[in-house]
């Protein structure tokens, strides 16, 4: 894709994640209409359905020849249709647990992949005005500022992130306290904030060295991708081997030799893919 378009892509991103977190914005203290999804604990309100519409209507005035992954229409049913075709990724409300109470740890994150990779992620925090984005080969920004991964390479000095999720599968579960039992013990720090593509946004930003979880999809770790390599981090495997959009899976680290630490150390989960 030329470089003019992908300039307007991210210019798109942009305008329309700052309109969505208005949207999110002004539900985020009313009383909400949460609905079932998976599980009791994998929830979808109003809003989520509301924004991914309003992105989707918006982006194909602009890029009609491009092609759609949505949380909430593929929870309605659309398939996970990934081609090399210019295809934006997009989670409406990520931390929707978080936004159902009024946690102000939420956001919307537009990822947009070329030939099957991430090249453009904007992801917005509308609560605390968090605006995240980086462009494939032009550096990850917060608020416009530059932001960069710590390096750090220690686990013992290192904040580390692990997400419990919404999963009541017995053995994900199990691997999930698992994995948080043997982190608790070698990093300086563990926390769990529910919501992936911010958790992915504070190592690109230097605020967290590591985060890992299984069972995340697709719309969730697309613009976080970005972020994170083009704030000099990594994003691999959670067993330590190359990242797959597809596969449910996601580490990244403020560097490469504490990602393979902690992948080494980690017990695995496989869910089905995307
Ligand atoms: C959430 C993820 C989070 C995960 C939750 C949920 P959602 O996405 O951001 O990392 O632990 O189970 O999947 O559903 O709020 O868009």
């Amino acid at each position: 894709m030329a470089e003019a378009d992908l300039e307007l892509c991210l210019s798109t991103a942009l305008k329309l994640a700052r309109e969505a977190g208005g949207m999110i914005k002004d539900a985020f203290k009313k009383k909400k209409n949460v609905m079932l999804k998976a599980s009791p604990i994998d929830l979808v309100t109003e809003t989520d359905e509301a924004v991914e519409k309003f992105l989707f209507s918006e982006l194909r005035k602009v890029f009609p020849q491009h092609r759609y992954i949505g949380e909430e229409s593929v929870a309605a049913g659309a398939k996970v249709d990934f081609t090399d075709a210019p295809t934006w990724i997009i989670d409406p409300v990520d931390g929707t647990m978080n936004f159902v109470h009024s946690f102000p740890f939420t956001c919307v994150s537009i990822g947009l992949t070329v030939n099957k990779e991430p090249v453009i992620g904007v992801i917005y925090n509308p609560i605390l005005d968090h605006m995240y984005h980086a462009r494939k080969g032009h550096g990850a920004f917060l608020n416009d500022e530059k932001i960069t991964v710590s390096g750090e390479t220690d686990l013992s000095k290192s904040l580390v992130i692990g997400e419990m999720g919404t999963s009541p599968i017995p053995e994900k579960r199990e691997c999930v306290f698992e994995n948080a039992r043997i982190l608790v013990g070698k990093a300086h720090g563990f926390r769990s904030l529910g919501s992936c593509a911010l958790n992915m946004c504070l190592v690109a930003s230097g605020a967290a060295e590591l985060y890992h979880e299984a069972g995340i999809h697709c719309w969730d770790v697309a613009a976080g991708a970005v972020v994170v390599t083009e704030a000099g981090g990594v994003v691999i495997d959670t067993a330590g081997g190359e990242f797959d959009l597809l596969s449910r899976r996601v580490l990244c680290a403020s560097s490469p030799s504490l990602g393979q630490e902690v992948a080494s150390l980690l017990h695995q989960y496989q869910p089905p893919r995307d």
